[in-house]
Parts: C-alpha cells; structure tokens; sequence
C-alpha cells in the first residue's frame, strides 16, 4: 500500500535522508562516494535546472544517454522529482536507433553524458519532438552545461506532486528481435520490485554494497543497481566498464555484497576466485537476462558455499518474477513466482498444462504490463496474463524450469530440440567459455542442430574439437540432440544488455 501522493525521486533520496541515511554512501563512481545527503543535493539542483533553465514540464518525456555511473542516476532522480518520464538509453545506440525511441517516446528534453554527445545531437537534427540536448558530465567533475547550471541553484528542490500511478518511466525493449517497443512503469512499479523481489529475496540492508554488469538503461540495471540499494539505505558502486575483470576488482575494493549479472560473467569470477582473488564479500549473486547453466551454479556453491540465485524478469514486468531463493534453490531451475506475482504454464489456446509438460510461460503480477502506444500488447497481453516468449516447464512443487525461448526450439528430423539444454552441455565441457545454439536449414532433417562456440583460452579450434564436443554433448544427454554443425567463432552477437541474439546467427 503506497500513499495516493507518490514521487520515486523523492522516496530513494530526500525521504532516505530524512529517515537518517544521510551519511550513508549511497553511489561509488568515477573513483568518488557520495552520501544519500549529497545525492539529495545534487538531484534537487538538476531538479530546478530542469525546470526553470530547461522548461520541463510534468509529463515531458526526457531521455537520458550515459554509461553506468553516478551523473547518470543523478539525472534520472532529478528528472523524476520534476515530473518528467523518463527515457533512460544505452550509452553505444546510434543515431538513427535514438531517432526511433525518441519519436515513439515522444521525447521533448535529453540529458547526454557529454562523451556521447554526437550521436545524439545527429538525431536531433531531423527530429519533430527534441527541441533541447543539455550535457552533463559523467565523470562526476561537474564540469559541463548542466553542472554548471546546477551550482547555482539551491539544494531544496519542492518536488512535483505526482500520484503513485502516474508514469516515471518507459523502459524500451528491443528483445532478441531488434524491434523495440516502450513499456509504462508507474512511480509505484519502482518501489514495488524493491519491496517485493529486493525486501523478499535479497533482504537487502544499508551494509550492503551493490555492483553489476546490467546497465540502468536496462530495467534490469535501474532496479538492481540504483532502486534496490537507494530504496533500503545501501550503496550501488557503478561501473562504466563492466566487464567482469572490472567488476572483480570492485567487489574487492568495496566489499561488495550483492552482484547482479549474467552466467558468462559468473564463469570468468570462477576463474578469477581460482586465480586467488577475494569474492568472498559477495553474499548475494544475482544471475538473469541469461539461462543458468546447472555447471555455474553448482561450481559456485562448490566455491563459495553460496547459492547463485538465478532469477528471470521481463521489461514488460519491470523487474524479476521469478526467482530462488537463499533458502530454496535447485540446479537448472528458476524458481516460484516473486509475492505478488503469478506464473502459470500455457498451451497455444491458453490452457495451463500438467507439471512436467513444456508450455508458454504466462505471468500476472502489479508491475505490467502496458506498451506504449503498440498492437503487440494484444499478443503479450492475454486475459491479464503477459504471455512472454519463454518455454517452461512447471513441476508438481511449483517450481519453474526454463526450457527454452520459443524461438529457441529446433524442429529436426521430428525431434523437438530445447537449443539451450544442447547449449549447457556444450557449456559443462572445460574447453567451451561460450556458445549459442540454433536450427539451421538442412534438406534432409529440416533443420540440424548448430553450436556457435567460443573457446576458452589454450583451446584449438579445429575438426579434432568439433568431434570432442559432439562426443560430449551425446555422453551428456540424449544423442540426437548433438549439434550436427560446430561453427567456432571469437565472439557471439549479443545485445547492448548481454543477451545473445541467436536470431543474428540464424540470418547468417
Ligand atoms: O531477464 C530479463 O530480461 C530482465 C529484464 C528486466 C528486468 C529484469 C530482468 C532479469
């Protein structure tokens, strides 16, 4: 139960002071810590920048382009305190994938990392709805437009009095498909998946420190690395490099406690941990956005005596639905439903199915949801369930076992063929760091199964490997599945938020 009277910028940040958090570090960045009353400062003077020097207005659409890091959270609360919905964009698109969301956002104002400036002010150009791109610096040196503007102003800010469910946010989707569209979140959505997956799950505490590879243009990132800490008094440490050598050296730095990635980077800690570093701090690995092969999540008990708590969400749903738990997790398994929310298995005419059957993963809960202006909603929106394009299956516990996206399933030779259980034990061989598998074309079967990998360092690609990988997969599970073509590769296709675009290797 939230107030009628809501605003998200205030709750993570004034609201935080006054509840004595002050002092606290909220944000680590750019080599600096500020505390919740120096974040509260800093929001509440972009606020008045934002409306008296920059004319937002409650309801305006403002887009925010920057790579993970303090500025950017800055500006997001800021803008949220003002009224504004915000547009929160990843710091690599380029001009003309900016021109789709600001024209389908309808976005009047843009705060730009002044590094990332060009692309943006090329969308500008030619845009009906853009009419003002201010700099602010995303090194935290406070030197550019919007900072200096800033300085001037006073640290009181009166926030805009918004209703708990007028919208703060559209979060773009472009999927595995490349076609994006915007999803509404309301100021409560932000505060809900704090309270539900963040309280519940996590329990988080002001003596936790986050980090993570998701960026906050990715609701994945914004929750996990800006909501969640902010809303329970604890500190985010942003990196504008996330790869995960960096995020290593972090979590030592900071004692980092709880971490938000994908089961690739998990991979690359084992290994470091193997080479002597210190992951010990971390009490809460978070892993989405990705399947979690069963090896990961069995290596890492082995390593740390922790579970790795694997999770999936939906932009659609803002955040994480299902999820394990501390207290409750199991290898290859995603899970129950987060409180609140509501998880059923579907055939194509909507029917739930029997525990043990492969169906359509459908979700009810308080956070979505509603697209923007888009005729997909009729499809991914059914009687109120989101239908979302993952196969699960639901066993007689309850529990969520992925099987595989529904464009992930390969038809071949009368076999149904989950890619992604060929994709695990193609992963549980030493010699494979990544792989995605796909159907490809073949007269004869209809389609063959094939496996793009990346090998680990010290291995050789060659015909000798392809053939120790088929030999593997058939010794793992049932041999049919083995992957009839081995294309090895250096790197796979992957979107700006880590998830591998298979549908980039089946156009090739
Ligand atoms: O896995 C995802 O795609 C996701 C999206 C949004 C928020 C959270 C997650 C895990």
């Amino acid at each position: 139960d939230y107030p009628d009277r809501l605003n998200v910028g205030v709750e993570l940040t004034d609201r935080m002071v006054a509840q004595g958090f002050g002092d606290h570090v909220a944000l680590i960045g750019n080599g600096r810590r500020r505390t919740y009353k120096e974040l509260s400062d800093w929001t509440n003077r972009l606020a008045h920048v934002l409306v008296e020097d920059l004319g937002v207005r409650p309801g305006n659409r403002v887009l925010i382009r920057s790579a993970n890091n303090p500025a950017m959270v800055a500006c997001w609360l800021a803008a949220t305190k003002a009224g504004a919905v915000v547009v929160n964009t990843m710091p690599m698109l380029r001009a003309g994938e900016l021109a789709k969301i600001v024209d389908k956002a309808e976005i009047s104002h843009a705060l730009c990392d002044t590094r990332l400036m060009d692309e943006l002010v090329a969308c500008a150009k030619d845009s009906g709805f853009l009419k003002s791109v201010v700099g602010f610096d995303g090194t935290s040196n406070h030197d550019a437009e919007l900072d200096r503007l800033a300085l001037e102003k006073p640290v009181l800010f009166d926030a805009v009095d918004t209703g708990r469910d007028d919208v703060a946010l559209l979060g773009f989707t472009s999927g595995t498909t490349g076609s994006p569209k915007a999803t509404v979140h309301f100021h409560r959505d932000l505060l809900i998946i704090a309270d539900g997956y963040a309280r519940e799950v996590l329990a988080v505490t002001p003596d936790d420190v986050f980090v993570g590879s998701p960026p906050l243009a990715f609701t994945f990132g914004l929750g996990g690395l800006a909501v969640f800490p902010l809303r329970f008094g604890a500190a985010a440490a942003l990196l504008e490099n996330a790869s995960p050598p960096n995020m290593v050296e972090i979590i030592q730095t900071y004692r980092a406690t709880v971490c938000f990635t994908a089961p690739t980077a998990y991979r690359t800690m084992l290994a470091a941990m193997e080479a002597g570093a210190d992951l010990s701090s971390l009490r809460a690995a978070v892993s989405a956005g990705e399947t979690l092969p069963a090896p990961v999540y069995d290596d890492w008990i082995a390593r740390t005596g922790k579970p790795m708590l694997d999770g999936i969400g939906a932009t659609e749903l803002l955040h994480i639905f299902v999820t394990n738990r501390f207290d409750d997790h199991r290898p290859a398994c995603t899970g129950r439903p987060v409180s609140g929310y509501e998880a059923r298995v579907i055939d194509d005419a909507g029917n739930e199915v029997p525990p043990g059957t492969v169906g359509r993963l459908a979700v009810r809960g308080p956070t979505g949801c509603r697209y923007l202006a888009d005729d997909r909603q009729r499809d991914y929106v059914r009687d109120g369930w989101n239908v979302t394009g993952d196969s699960f299956i639901m066993d007689a516990d309850g529990y969520l076992h992925f099987a595989a996206r529904n464009d992930d399933m390969i038809q071949s030779a009368g076999y149904n063929i989950a890619g992604p259980e060929v994709e695990a034990a193609l992963l549980s061989h030493p010699a494979v760091a990544e792989c995605a598998v796909i159907g490809a074309p073949d007269e004869a079967r209809g389609n063959i199964v094939q496996a793009h990998v990346v090998l680990a360092a010290g291995h050789d690609a060659g015909d000798a490997m392809a053939k120790a990988l088929q030999d593997h997969v058939k010794a793992t599970i049932a041999p049919y599945k083995y992957p009839r073509s081995v294309v090895f590769t250096e790197a796979l296709p992957k979107t700006q938020s880590g998830k591998i675009q298979r549908f980039r290797l089946r156009q090739d």
